[in-house]
């Protein structure tokens, strides 16, 4: 009787709904102490700063872990559409203190472990950020799962859960040499491994056809399978009780691989194997733009998408589910074209393992897709060739061919036999080699195709795509790109945050577009005062920073002049490096006495592909010039250059806060969006920019008079390449920029020595592809205006403020609205 009553205390128990730690002092203090002895088996007095900072992130999970449970009760309850974000990086960035802020319970923590002796911000400074992306692209994904969380919008954000992330950058003699970046050494506090719930991911092998019961029907006969593993991390909203789910997947070795090899007794062959496939999740890819076609990359693809998808079909999705309407359940959102084999996998589960029609297949297949575009560079678009994706992938290639000969037949009809037409729109190119064009599949198989700026879009729809444009009217269409607020003001500019929060009262962090009520304010000389003070409280934050972690020392009542972004020659940080070159060689010629100069420090934050050989000489150069122009006196301490190492997501929420001047200065036409842009001027820089990307659109905000706008429009560019550009012309024509590339030449950064740099100098005087040398008078000429607008500390405070003040619409939480009214159509939540 006694156990029979136990047992149903036990139900009981297990009936009633999680409850979170009581949110007091008291409550986090004992929750903290629990985890630290029962989770870590330390004591207090004996445990070490990672024991801490583990504890107190499992403390931080445990009040979450209600809430994370209960939305995905509800979501299992309500069935309704959802969004699967698709995506092959996510740069997260530290998650502590985000999961706090997100909580409500940054305050009580910082008091609760203040009574324990622990001082907060040295356990955030423990956390190794998972930086899971290259650039851009990552953090979006980063920010558009926050915005998803936050608005309440159910989402499964899927990945990759690399091994090792984007390599750790230093620099010896000013060159880069990249490191293993093993944010797992450590182990992740923020993960829920579930092996148990493995998926088994199959390459490889043949095709092979077989009668059905009288149908002819095909089927894939693999080679060799992997198991993913998914790892869960919780992604929280905006102290709004929801929580969200980002799943990345580990590649682990299948028993069978063991197995096999163990009856073989062949050891090493084991070992072999296992090594082998555990590779698909080892590293991530650091090239940014140029996908270099290697068949590891193509299964880290497959990998991942495979996995999502079963995952959705056989573990979200009721059993009985009725698979013709599988597109009011789910969209599944390509994040660029890394994902987009995610297209023929779902065709063939439709139609070889469920066995649908392929007509039917085909109608589901193309509503339950929309497809991301983030580039314009044509050698940036991803195809993969068919001799590889046929070897790994045999039945996917079968897929794409009948995808390609449907969708050619259509063409056809539609335009007639124009081959050259036929050739151009065919998902599979045949030149150089016979490939196929990853682009065109999702752009054929997609509901939706968007570009990530309004000039970006029209330039995909009129440039890079315009047949396809014309053949699926209706289906491109633009969404702005937006950054979180939570992150990139809240948390890393608190001082703004409270001075915006004195000014407009609590709210604007999820509704950015009451930053609008700034502009009044903007006009009141002591909020400016305010506001200057908040700028320079950032300026000796991030001056601390680098000392501590670079050993840098950042002037006072110095222009903080910022270019962060990844190294690219299209993004044109040699156009900066060369306005400080010519600032240098007119002082040291005797034409500018150097307390002429406005006084500046141009930081520079940047990490080049491992085998791009130019960027990597344009690091070297930055270094180079940085060395020389610092120790020189000459320039009695007004120009200074530094370069921070391994630039990475922690590093921008202390860069961008204390920058005066954003360098946003990429040729026309060739940088999709940006979003960095938008963080500096949330931020209250000023930009210095070219008409390109959402730079347009930030400066139609901000007004002209808040902006400095310089270099070719996209069309000026086209003319330009039309009427025949030769750079050297630019270099013979304008004095300073031949001073600077010939000071640069002549050895004055490397010791003497005139080649370090002549595969730069001779690559911009010659080929010049993102045409630096046209731009640089220009450049020059508004960085002169720069300086004399930065003289007049008040008029450029108060450009400064509205810059913040009106560009609320740069929130992702508004791109996200926009993904759902112009894309995916999901209905509100629960
Ligand atoms: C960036 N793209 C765009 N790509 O360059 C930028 N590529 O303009 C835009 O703001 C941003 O995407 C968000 O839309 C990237 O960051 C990559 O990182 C990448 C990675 C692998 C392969 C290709």
């Amino acid at each position: 009787l006694a156990s029979e009553s136990a047992t149903r205390a036990t139900h009981a128990l297990a009936l009633a709904p999680v409850t979170a730690p009581a949110s007091t002092v008291d409550g986090f203090v004992r929750e903290f102490l629990q985890n630290l002895n029962f989770n870590r088996g330390v004591a207090l007095s004996t445990s070490s700063a990672t024991d801490r900072y583990f504890a107190l992130a499992y403390t931080v999970r445990d009040y979450l872990m209600a809430r994370w449970l209960e939305d995905l009760r509800r979501q299992r309850e309500v069935q309704a559409k959802g969004v699967a974000y698709l995506s092959a990086e996510y740069l997260l960035g530290r998650q502590l203190d985000n999961n706090l802020l997100a909580s409500g319970l940054t305050d009580i923590a910082s008091e609760a472990l203040a009574s324990c002796g622990i001082d907060l911000d040295d356990l955030r400074q423990q956390e190794v950020e998972p930086g899971l992306g290259n650039g851009g692209l990552g953090r979006l994904a980063a920010c558009f799962i926050d915005s998803l969380a936050t608005l309440g919008v159910p989402n499964t954000g899927y990945g990759i859960r690399y091994e090792y992330g984007i390599f750790r950058q230093t620099f010896e003699d000013g060159q880069q040499v990249e490191q293993p970046d093993s944010w797992l050494a450590y182990g992740s506090p923020w993960e829920f491994p579930h092996p148990e719930a493995a998926q088994t991911i199959s390459f490889g092998g043949h095709t092979e056809t077989y009668d059905d019961g009288g149908v002819q029907r095909s089927r894939w006969v693999p080679g060799w399978n992997v198991q993913a593993v998914p790892y869960n991390y919780m992604v929280p909203g905006y102290q709004n009780g929801r929580v969200n789910t980002l799943r990345l997947w580990s590649a682990k070795a299948t028993n069978s691989f063991d197995l096999r090899v163990f009856n073989s007794g062949d050891y090493e062959e084991a070992v072999r194997a296992q090594t082998f496939a555990e590779n698909i999740s080892k590293v991530l890819y650091p090239e940014d733009s140029t996908p270099q076609g290697k068949e590891l990359r193509l299964q880290q693809q497959y990998f991942f998408v495979a996995a999502s998808i079963k995952d959705f079909l056989d573990v979200t999705l009721p059993k009985d589910f009725d698979l013709t309407k599988l597109p009011d359940r789910i969209i599944f959102q390509l994040n660029d074209t890394h994902p987009v084999i995610a297209v023929p996998e779902l065709m063939r589960v439709l139609v070889d393992e469920k066995k649908m029609e392929w007509e039917d297949a085909w109608a589901i297949t193309q509503k339950c897709f929309a497809y991301t575009c983030h580039t314009l560079l044509p050698e940036a678009l991803e195809v993969w060739s068919v001799d590889l994706l046929g070897h790994l992938l045999p039945r996917h290639l079968e897929i794409i061919y009948r995808i390609n000969d449907d969708f050619l037949d259509a063409v056809r009809e539609r335009f007639g036999d124009d081959e050259m037409r036929i050739r151009d729109m065919s998902i599979i190119g045949e030149h150089p080699v016979r490939s196929v064009r990853m682009a065109y599949l999702a752009t054929v198989a997609g509901a939706k195709v968007n570009g990530v700026a309004e000039l970006h879009s029209q330039l995909l729809r009129e440039k890079v795509l315009p047949d396809f444009d014309e053949f699926f009217p209706g289906k491109f269409t633009n969404v702005t790109n937006g950054v979180t607020p939570r992150r990139f003001v809240r948390l890393a500019n608190p001082e703004l945050s409270a001075l915006i929060t004195d000014a407009l009262g609590s709210g604007w962090v999820t509704d950015l577009e009451r930053l609008r009520e700034l502009e009044t304010h903007a006009e009141d000389p002591e909020f400016r005062a305010r506001f200057a003070e908040v700028k320079a409280a950032n300026k000796r934050r991030l001056s601390a920073v680098l000392r501590e972690r670079d050993g840098f020392e950042v002037s006072d009542g110095h222009m903080l002049d910022v270019m962060v972004k990844r190294l690219h020659e299209y993004k044109r940080q040699m156009l900066k490096i060369l306005h400080v070159v010519t600032q240098y060689e007119s002082v040291i010629s005797g034409r500018v006495v150097a307390a002429d100069l406005q006084p500046r420090t141009a930081i520079f934050g940047a990490k080049a592909a491992p085998g791009y050989a130019m960027a990597k000489n344009i690091i070297h150069l930055i270094n180079a010039v940085g060395s020389v122009v610092n120790a020189d006196t000459r320039l009695e301490g007004r120009l200074k250059v530094l370069f921070p190492p391994n630039y990475n997501v922690t590093l921008a929420e202390r860069v961008i806060p204390a920058a005066d001047l954003s360098e946003q200065i990429s040729l026309a036409g060739k940088e999709a969006s940006g979003t960095g842009n938008m963080k500096f001027a949330l931020n209250g820089a000023l930009t210095i920019g070219t008409d390109d990307g959402a730079n347009v659109e930030i400066r139609e905000l901000v007004g002209d008079e808040n902006f400095f706008l310089f270099g070719m429009s996209e069309p000026e560019v086209e003319a330009l390449w039309a009427r025949g550009y030769k750079p050297a012309e630019f270099y013979q024509a304008d004095d300073n920029l031949r001073r600077a590339l010939d000071l640069i030449a002549s050895g004055a950064f490397s010791r003497g020595d005139r080649s370090t740099f002549e595969p730069i100098v001779s690559n911009l005087l010659y080929d010049d592809r993102f045409m630096v040398l046209a731009d640089y008078s220009s450049y020059i000429a508004e960085q002169v205006k720069v300086d004399a607008a930065y003289a007049d500390q008040d008029a450029w405070n108060r450009s400064a403020i509205l810059n913040v003040a009106r560009t609320g619409f740069f929130s992702s939480d508004r791109s996200m609205r926009d993904y759902i009214d112009r894309i995916w159509h999901t209905p509100p939540s629960f």
